[in-house]
């Protein structure tokens, strides 16, 4: 008897292009200038994209993968665990119960798990890592299922932006949200709130940004538990925060690591993605 395919799937907004110990595909967000369009995918060299959208005064945007993105990503697989990015900011969890529909019509025996994880990034990484967990485990289909939908509740995504350009150009915040993190020095944290972004506090300097997100993370419910922060070209407020919830939690699992088109796009330069067990 051969054994089942059983595939974790996510939008590369997930930050995540393989996954060590589990079958795993990533469906590309493209990112658009009037002048090209960079694929997020493994090839993709973020910092050299980030150097040319510096240099770049144009319009710029992004687009979520398309029903065949999805359906390349979902393979041959005979179960399918797909992450996507916010249904509420993006078009990528509407592609994706298209493409499971349509996967699961032409071949009756496979299944499709959707899940529209309404945040992003590192909090996608946490309930990424969950799935493969429970598949190592030989979970059934629906047990999976129920138990990613309740890990996803029990997590959460903070995140600190020094400008929030690109997500007011883009109409994914107001303009007057916007303007906090604007100012030279001046940091927004705010938090994924039933699928949007909502605003916590401005900080001036790392140190109060840092006493802010701790606050913040605490105040949300985080005890200790795992968590992954991804950064926008800086590792030394990444790995400082990794050191001060250390300091404060000792048994806390924190993974630090870069994040990939997408979310560089949006979060932007210095920028900090940081998702949490309650
Ligand atoms: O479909 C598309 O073109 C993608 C649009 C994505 C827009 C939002 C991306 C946000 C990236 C910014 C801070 C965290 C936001 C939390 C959201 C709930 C990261």
């Amino acid at each position: 008897m051969t054994e089942r395919i059983r595939r974790i799937v996510a939008d590369s907004s997930a930050d995540t292009l393989t996954m060590e110990g589990a079958d795993f595909a990533a469906a590309p967000l493209k990112i658009v200038t009037e002048q090209r369009e960079y694929v997020d995918d493994g090839a993709l060299d973020v910092s050299a994209m980030a150097a040319e959208l510096a240099a770049y005064k144009g319009r710029s945007g992004t687009a979520c993968p398309s029903v065949g993105d999805w359906l390349e990503a979902f393979g041959e697989a005979e179960e399918v665990f797909c992450l996507t990015i916010t249904g509420e900011l993006s078009g990528s969890y509407n592609a994706a119960v298209i493409a499971a529909r349509d996967y699961e019509e032409r071949h009756p025996h496979r299944r499709v798990f959707v899940m529209d994880t309404r945040s992003t990034g590192p909090h996608m990484r946490l309930i990424l890592e969950h799935i493969r967990h429970c598949l190592a485990q030989g979970m059934s289909f629906e047990q999976v299922r129920d138990s990613a939908t309740a890990y996803g509740a029990r997590t959460g995504l903070l995140f600190v932006l020094e400008s929030m350009r690109n997500l007011a150009n883009n109409g994914r915040v107001s303009p007057l949200a916007a303007k906090a993190a604007g100012l030279l020095g001046i940091r927004a944290v705010g938090h994924a709130k039933e699928g949007n972004l909502a605003m916590l506090d401005k900080c001036r300097g790392q140190e109060k940004t840092r006493e802010s997100v701790l606050r913040h993370l605490t105040a949300l419910g985080y005890e200790g538990g795992a968590v992954r922060i991804s950064h926008v070209d800086n590792p030394a407020a990444a790995e400082a925060l990794r050191q001060a919830l250390i300091a404060r939690y000792p048994a806390a699992e924190v993974q630090v690591y870069g994040a990939r088109g997408l979310c560089s796009f949006y979060a932007e330069r210095g920028g900090l993605l940081i998702g949490f067990e309650k």
